[in-house]
């Protein structure tokens, strides 16, 4: 069998469920969606929009908890099997590198990503409005808050999981700090994670409509045999508001602001009755996946509807197949991005 994933990980115990009806996307759904409940923890309403990585033999993550104040700060999880998890009664504390507690008034839409030894927490928390917050942990136990990326606004930043030719790599979104009517991905590249340079412009909205008002990326890129499988949400604006759909694309290996092939069709879009009905309706968010290199099996984990979080499931090779077959590039996604 051709290896499919690139620097992957065995993951016997990955949760993953067989596709049960026939459908067009690559990607389904868990049939016990969504895998949380309102009001999960004393003091949190909702969580959505997380991240969960495999660890010592199970799995943990880092949830979006939006708090009974309807402020966001993050929480811990811990589970078994992926699929039920244990939340800590108390959001996470956040140290900078002198050990002293640090805070920020809210903190949302985190992704987890493992470089090296070290965990890395990135997220949107508040630096004079909505901006990129970077934190890192080795244990699980102490988090430290490194310095801000980014000046503000940004939202939707995302590491990858390895250096490329020597330095770290972060994806961001650039915005307001408001609803944000527009938005591009770029690349920023940082031999340190202090200080960021050489940014290149990497995808924009497209002329596909679900797509069409701006996209943010969503969990870490993944390396296969074709490239970087980047996972991202795309929105629309309709006259009841914003509708936010995901699909991917596939970024060159060295120079990852080239974009080789982007899937003109949404993976995944509101249809169910937990991503159409919440807080904030029709909302499909991912944040994480994890895929084992010996299966080619893979979950994500999604927000549905600024309320729950749901999973999905499918394989990286059939995945990238797919996106191969139904890609549509605009002008700009096949240049550096200078
Ligand atoms: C975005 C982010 C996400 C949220 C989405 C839909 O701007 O704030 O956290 O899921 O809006 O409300």
């Amino acid at each position: 069998m051709e290896k499919v994933l690139i620097n992957g990980y065995s993951l016997p115990n990955i949760p993953f469920e067989e596709r049960k009806e026939k459908g067009e996307s690559p990607l389904w759904r868990y049939s016990k969606n969504p895998i949380t409940k309102r009001n999960p923890v004393s003091g949190v309403a909702r969580i959505f929009n997380s991240a969960v990585v495999p660890y010592n033999g199970k799995f943990i993550g880092v949830f979006r908890g939006e708090r009974v104040n309807g402020v966001p700060k993050l929480y811990l999880g811990h589970s078994d099997d992926g699929i039920k998890w244990d939340f800590d009664k108390e959001p996470l504390v956040f140290v900078d590198e002198d050990g002293k507690v640090t805070d920020s008034y809210y903190y949302y839409d985190p992704r987890l990503v493992k470089v090296e030894d070290t965990y890395y927490i990135i997220c949107c928390l508040d630096f004079c409005g909505a901006s990129i917050g970077l934190m890192k942990t080795k244990d699980f136990k102490t988090f430290i808050r490194m310095e801000n990326p980014f000046i503000p606004f940004n939202r939707n930043a995302v590491l990858f999981p390895r250096k490329v030719n020597g330095n770290y790599l972060m994806l961001s979104r650039p915005s307001d700090s408001s609803h944000t009517p527009f938005g591009d991905i770029f690349l920023s590249e940082s031999p340190d994670l202090v200080y960021y340079g050489r940014h290149r412009h990497v995808m924009s909205p497209s002329k596909e409509w679900w797509e069409s008002l701006k996209i943010g990326a969503g969990p870490a890129p993944i390396e296969t045999k074709d490239g970087w499988l980047l996972f991202y949400h795309g929105v629309t604006r309709t006259c009841n508001g914003y509708v936010y759909s995901m699909s991917a694309a596939i970024l060159d290996i060295n120079q990852p602001s080239r974009v080789l092939y982007r899937c003109r069709n949404f993976l995944l879009t509101p249809e169910m009755p937990y991503e159409e009905r919440g807080f904030v309706d029709n909302v499909v968010f991912p944040c994480a996946t994890m895929q084992d290199q010996d299966t080619n099996r893979l979950v994500l984990y999604y927000g549905a509807a600024d309320s729950y979080v749901g999973m999905a499931f499918g394989y990286v090779d059939q995945i990238l197949d797919y996106i191969k077959k139904n890609s549509r590039l605009d002008p700009s996604d096949s240049d550096i991005g200078k």
